[in-house]
């Protein structure tokens, strides 16, 4: 029976508030993932689906970049992961008759739930100017509006092709050439909204952005850090990891606002003693930091080694390390000597004993890794906290040895590929060269603007044409009203999509949907089924294969529609063939292999079945190539996030049951919300200062410098132990209070994890739809 699509909107007024769980995954976990997706495509294609994921034979998780073990078990899925598959792969269909149905100012009020519960999109459609309904339309007919808008602009710059990170390598690679063939740099990414900071802080002190170690460094290592980061929800095979490396003899270490489940005890699903035992206890200790105080955390650790080792002379740092392979030790140690101890109260709001045992714990530790996410990369300071996560690791020369490293944890599954393809504003000049003689052009030297400067380019008026390959630009991005009404200004907005969400309803004047292929689905060309590559984040790339018949016959893979567009706007410019790419995508991988750094003989080496792992200086051989060639020790300035009196600092992040502004679910189970997502957590004791009581209905005021408020209203307030003088909501929704100009510095990631709000009481009803924001 085919699952139909909600009508009607939903609605918060059931929302239900329990305890919050101290422990992920186990049978609810396994119950979670196979309810939805039996309930969705039926017994034979979830069987089908989710016993060949993150197979070596078979398709690739599309949901996160946790890494694959090299020894696969028969069920090599999480609950989180079979969420995604079955969001993509249900048999439900957006009908010909929604799109008469449903005028874009309609669609204006419904939720990114209901508009991703609505089915696959099938067929192109298209806004004419003027016009408030998308209509079917041919797929020759697109391209040709797409290559006329296209050839009009007075410049390429004044068109920009956003990139999410579901896009395969292959897609990735055709589509930053297209762009820049056509002239322009503007290849903004949801990486700018996510791992920028990593990439930005990494690539100066060691040479790349990605992270330094191996899948099998976890199960050798001493000492794990998990700063910034809810494996439970947001990677949850790395639980398994985790167990695996507790079971070894590492111990782990949370630094975290929220005490999420995930971070203090597993049950892994998969195992028999998942079901009925215990759950393994994961952290040994829990620092639970004020919002933002990382930065002050990891210095006031760096400052006790360097007090041990005055204790103790040459036995707590690594001499050789930092001698052979490090320079700038003699300026941080001066720096850090000065460290004040009552800033680091003040920033970190945690107890000095605390801080001195996790020192303690480092420099017992003869491996350490530290991985993040989001919790530090989204922050002002973000590029200074992560330069002092790899100053700490360089003290004790903890990086290119065994269980050690800095483990950035990347988000989308192949976010960290779309970069290495080129898919960034700012590639370095060594690839454009190589780009360039490739395909006998010379591509655009300009940087290009990333996704926030995009957003400011659109308010501006200086874009004329936005495309999308995949993701939700409007749901994601800081700012919502802000970018709303700059893409409202283009001519004409393109979203390859597989389903619907708001970057479909607010368009520029003209728009197209165009309907894509996921992962899952088999991709049949002039050559034969093709296959895709990908890239985790352990920088491990294979191949990945569709498992099922596409949803409709007029969708079309990436690669396809990324080879119409170009061949429509530019046609045979430069002696490019872009329709033969997508007849046999081994001529794509041909062209990468001779353009990317370590992809040579990019077919041979994705066919094999384990795929390959790219070189990586730092991990393979203390290879640094920075500006002095040496891994760079740096001196970063304190700075700790100023919350006035009566103000919350807000971090946004996600429930246990959405992926990014996609919503699979109201329920946030591990943190006891259920039926609703109109929350705003807050400390029981914050929540008695500002004379607010536990479920009261609230409005959030955003304050930022002297901009009028932003404000979203009526949301719950829920007494939740999180640190004192923090806040936590849900994105997407939240994003309408993070101010456009509220970004990180150096890496213009926009500061999602610490927003200045005020709550006041509400007179807005808890309701259904979108929530109210005026
Ligand atoms: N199921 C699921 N999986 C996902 C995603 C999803 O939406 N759903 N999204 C994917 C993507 S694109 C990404 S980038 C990753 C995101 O993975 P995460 O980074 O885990 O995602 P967030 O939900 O933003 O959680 C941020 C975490 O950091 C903590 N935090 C917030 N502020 C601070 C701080 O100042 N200091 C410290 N130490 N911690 C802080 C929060 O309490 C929270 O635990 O997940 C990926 N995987
Ligand atoms: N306030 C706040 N904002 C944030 C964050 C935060 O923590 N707080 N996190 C940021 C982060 S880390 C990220 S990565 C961004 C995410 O930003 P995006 O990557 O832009 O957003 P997603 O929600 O992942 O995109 C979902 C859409 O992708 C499309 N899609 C799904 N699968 C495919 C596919 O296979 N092909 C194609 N072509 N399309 C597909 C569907 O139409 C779906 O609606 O959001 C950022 N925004
Ligand atoms: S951990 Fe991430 S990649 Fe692995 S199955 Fe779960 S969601 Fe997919
Ligand atoms: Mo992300």
């Amino acid at each position: 029976m085919t699952p139909k699509a909600p009508r009607e909107d939903f609605s918060d007024e059931d929302m239900k508030i329990t305890e919050p769980k101290d422990y992920a995954a186990g049978l609810g976990g396994v119950v979670h993932s196979m309810e939805p997706a039996l309930k969705q495509m039926g017994p034979l294609r979830t069987a089908k689906l989710l016993l060949k994921m993150n197979h070596k034979d078979g398709f690739d998780c599309m949901s996160c970049a946790w890494p694959d073990p090299d020894r696969r078990k028969p069920a090599e899925f999480c609950e989180n992961g079979a969420k995604a598959v079955t969001w993509e792969a249900t048999p439900l269909k957006i009908q010909r008759s929604f799109w008469d149905e449903h005028s874009l100012t309609s669609l204006e009020d419904k939720t990114e739930y209901w508009l991703g519960m609505q089915g696959r999109i099938t067929e192109p459609v298209y806004k004419p100017k003027g016009s408030d309904h998308y209509a079917p339309i041919s797929w020759d007919r697109a391209f040709d509006i797409i290559g006329t808008h296209l050839r009009e602009l007075e410049s390429a710059d004044e068109a920009a092709f956003y990139t999410s990170g579901r896009a395969s390598n292959e897609a990735a690679f055709l589509y930053q050439l297209f762009a820049r063939v056509l002239g322009t740099n503007n290849l903004p990414d949801c990486s700018n909204m996510c791992h920028e900071s990593t990439g930005t802080a990494m690539v100066e002190t060691v040479g790349i952005g990605k992270s330094t170690i191996a899948y099998n460094d976890f199960g050798k290592s001493d000492l794990i850090i998990i700063m910034g980061q809810n494996p439970g929800t947001n990677h949850p095979r790395m639980l398994t990891a985790l167990q695996e490396a507790k079971e070894n003899g590492a111990q782990i270490v949370a630094v975290n606002p929220l005490p999420e489940a995930g971070l203090f005890g597993y049950k892994d699903p998969q195992a028999v003693k998942g079901y009925i035992g215990k759950a393994t206890k994961l952290a040994d200790q829990f620092i639970q930091v004020r919002s933002g105080g990382d930065m002050a955390l990891l210095q006031a650790i760096s400052k006790r080694v360097l007090e041990a080792e005055g204790r103790a002379p040459g036995t707590v740092l690594d001499h050789d390390f930092i001698a052979a392979h490090s320079d700038g030790f003699e300026a941080f140690a001066e720096h850090i000597a000065q460290l004040d101890e009552r800033a680091v109260e003040q920033a970190t709001a945690v107890p000095t004993a605390e801080i001195d045992e996790l020192a303690d714990r480092y420099i017992q530790a003869d491996s350490a890794i530290i991985c993040w996410a989001m919790g530090i990369t989204q922050h002002r300071k973000a590029v200074d906290t992560i330069r002092e996560i790899m100053n700490l690791l360089f003290l004790r020369g903890n990086i290119g040895k065994p269980g050690a490293g800095a483990s950035p944890i990347r988000g989308h599954s192949n976010v960290q590929g779309d970069r290495t393809m080129g898919v960034w504003e700012k590639m370095p000049e060594s690839f454009m060269d190589a780009l360039g003689a490739e395909f006998g052009f010379e591509p655009p030297r300009e940087h290009g603007y990333d996704a926030v400067d995009g957003i400011r380019a659109l308010a501006e008026g200086k874009l004329k044409v936005w495309v999308g390959l995949g993701g939700n630009l409007l749901g994601a991005i800081s700012d919502t009203n802000l970018a709303e009404a700059g893409m409202r200004g283009t001519q004409l907005s393109v979203q390859l999509s597989t389903k619907l969400n708001r970057s479909h309803v607010i368009t520029g004047e003209e728009a197209l949907v165009l309907p894509v292929l996921g992962r899952t689905e088999i991709d049949v060309q002039a050559s034969g089924p093709q296959y895709i590559t990908v890239e985790d984040t352990v920088c491990a790339v294979h191949a990945s294969h569709g498992q099922i018949p596409p949803v409709a016959p007029d969708a079309r893979s990436e690669v396809a529609v990324i080879a119409g567009m170009a061949h429509a706007a530019l046609g045979d410019r430069y002696g490019i063939d872009w329709l033969s790419f997508a007849e046999n995508y081994d001529r794509i991988r041909d062209r990468i292999a001779r353009v990317v750094p370590g992809c040579e003989d990019y077919n041979a080496k994705t066919r094999r079945r384990d795929g390959f792992v790219l070189p990586n200086g730092p991990r393979d051989s203390r290879t640094f190539h920075t500006e002095t060639g040496k891994a760079r020790i740096t001196v970063n300035d304190l700075e700790p996030v100023e919350c006035p009196p009566g103000r919350l600092i807000l971090q946004t992040l996600r429930s246990h049951d959405q992926f990014n502004t996609t919503i699979y679910s109201l329920n946030d189970r591990y943190r006891g919300i259920k039926k609703g997502r109109s929350v705003i957590f807050v400390n029981p004791d914050d929540l008695a200062e500002l004379g607010i009581e536990d479920g009261q209905i609230v409005d959030i005021f955003s304050e930022w410098q002297d901009e009028p408020d932003r404000v979203l209203r009526g949301f719950r307030a829920v007494s939740y132990p999180t640190a004192r003088g923090c806040a936590a909501a849900y994105f997407p929704e939240a994003n309408v209070l993070v101010p456009l100009d509220s970004a990180a510095l150096e890496s213009n990631t926009p500061v999602s994890k610490a927003v200045i709000v005020r709550l006041e009481p509400s007179t807005t009803p808890v309701g259904v739809g979108r929530p109210a924001v005026v």
